[in-house]
């Protein structure tokens, strides 16, 4: 007998998600470079379902059933190119490769574009969820072209998360759509994960909590608007303590934040897109800003003001929720434009929608308020920013004097808060009647007679700044 699927490449991901196949009761085939994680598999977990392990690749692709579903799950980059190498001549027109890895949606372009002329669908597919969600149902983002969809659709909707019986599996849109949005997913969880951070940081240094209470307010939090997994596991990470120490884990890790990249590709597409995404920039620069030792070191001393310590700030907290909402809702609104942006680049016609709605379960970003993000999607599917939503617009009504109140505080306590602090700024921006962009246009055509428009007459013009200082007209 044949297996439905297969999957190459069984170090963490790919051996859970070949798990979740086989206890889904889809015969899957296992392969890997190095047989013995194949063998360790089966031998481990061979009773969780149907097996087939290979150990070459011929015997890997006989194994499968037509038109065969192979997926890669190894290390993204030239591993997935030798690896698509490998197998793509031992295909025939008709058969898919799923890179469920996390790549660059511009190589996943590339590659289907290339396994589109031997006759093979490549789909790029962005895979939510770490280790746990591979086995127990993540959120699943496959691009390429929707014929490959009708064929492997009901298999990845069948082993993704679920929530209110919708699967957190849909198709993204043609080539590398899945894994565009799978990187923008990851600059959102950078942006969140920043604006929690710095609650925290405020909670602690302004207000003058401890962790452990802290850790209460988060838990407080979960209960309303905020719910969502990365909020819970605030709560949890706060509460832990060091079993060597006794101190609160969070005073014996090394405050530097490593990345992996996609927060750094998600903004370096937005400055391609000429999307603004600051809130979600400043989470990356954030991180990149705690690693440099060296620049902290020497800036120790640096004059400012003393944190606040133990000093209560009566009705903190409810400041701090509400600046966080405000935060995270134009940290969305600004992923989600780049999303949308995207879309119209390549021509993918993203379901903005739809993706909130498989951000909902099995993803690090998943929580309640996706489905807000759903619902304006549904009132208004061309919407050019969240922000406008009447839940969001009121919601950032609601926030006004408690965001404004929480940076000033932020900023007399020498707090950092780069994404409390852009969000802001960009929400400014947007409903701003005038922006000093007249008086940058104004300089530009000054030193480099970039010409301007302007706001009564159309047409580009020049003044002769160093002659007469007369108008024409370019
Ligand atoms: P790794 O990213 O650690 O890759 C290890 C796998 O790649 C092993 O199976 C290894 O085979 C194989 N491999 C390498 Br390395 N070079 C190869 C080559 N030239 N030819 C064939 N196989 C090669 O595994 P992972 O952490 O399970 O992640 C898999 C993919 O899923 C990655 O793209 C990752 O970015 C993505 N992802 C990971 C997570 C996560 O939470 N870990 C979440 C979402 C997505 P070997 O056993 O022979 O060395």
């Amino acid at each position: 007998d044949k297996a439905r699927i297969g999957v190459t490449g069984l170090a963490t991901m790919g051996r859970n998600l070949a798990r979740n196949l086989a206890r889904h009761g889809h015969p899957v085939a296992v392969h890997n470079r190095t047989p013995s994680r194949t063998k360790a598999l089966v031998e481990e977990f061979g009773d969780e379902g149907t097996f087939l392990p290979a150990e070459s690749a011929e015997r890997f692709v006989a194994s499968l059933e037509r038109p065969r579903r192979l997926v890669i799950m190894v290390k993204a980059g030239p591993a997935t190119d030798a690896v698509i190498e490998e197998f793509a001549p031992l295909l025939e027109p008709g058969d898919m490769i799923v890179d469920g890895g996390n790549a660059h949606f511009a190589d996943t372009r590339r590659r289907e574009a290339d396994l589109r002329e031997r006759g093979i669908h490549f789909v790029g597919t962005g895979i939510s969820g770490g280790e746990e969600g591979a086995l127990h149902g993540p959120s699943i983002m496959p691009g390429g072209s929707a014929e490959s969809y009708e064929s492997l659709g009901p298999l990845l909707e069948d082993i993704s998360a679920h929530v209110d019986g919708t699967p957190c599996a849909t198709h993204v849109g043609p080539d590398g759509a899945g894994h565009f949005v799978k990187m923008v997913h990851n600059g959102i969880e950078y942006a969140d994960m920043q604006l929690i951070a710095e609650s925290y940081d405020l909670l602690r240094h302004a207000a003058g909590l401890a962790p452990a209470e802290i850790a209460a307010v988060f838990r407080e939090w979960n209960t309303g608007r905020l719910e969502s997994y990365l909020i819970e596991i605030t709560a949890e990470v706060l509460a832990h303590t060091d079993a060597a120490t006794g101190r609160p884990f969070v005073d014996v890790v090394l405050d530097q934040a490593e990345q992996k990249g996609t927060g750094r590709w998600t903004v370096q597409s937005a400055l391609d897109l000429g999307v603004p995404v600051g809130g979600i920039a400043e989470a990356v620069f954030a991180r990149s800003v705690s690693g440099h030792a060296d620049l902290r070191e020497a800036a120790r001393g640096l004059p400012g003001p003393a944190r606040a310590g133990a000093e209560t700030l009566p009705g903190v907290p409810d400041a701090i929720e509400k600046a966080l909402y405000a935060s995270k809702i134009v940290a969305y609104a600004q992923g989600f434009h780049e999303i949308q942006a995207g879309s119209a680049e390549y021509g993918w016609n993203i379901d903005a929608g739809a993706m909130a709605t498989i951000w909902r379960g099995g993803c690090i970003i998943r929580a309640r308020f996706l489905d807000r993000i759903r619902a304006a999607y549904e009132a208004d599917p061309h919407t050019p920013t969240l922000l406008t939503d009447a839940h969001f617009a009121e919601a950032l009504g609601d926030a006004q004097e408690a965001w404004r109140n929480v940076i000033a505080i932020a900023a007399k306590h020498g707090v950092p808060v780069p994404g409390f602090s852009a969000a802001l700024a960009y929400y400014d921006s947007l409903r701003a009647e005038r922006l000093p962009a007249a008086l940058t246009q104004g300089q530009r055509d000054f030193f480099g007679a970039h010409t301007y428009r302007r706001v009564d007459r159309e047409g580009a013009f020049h003044t002769l700044w160093g002659g007469d200082r007369s108008e024409i007209t370019s």
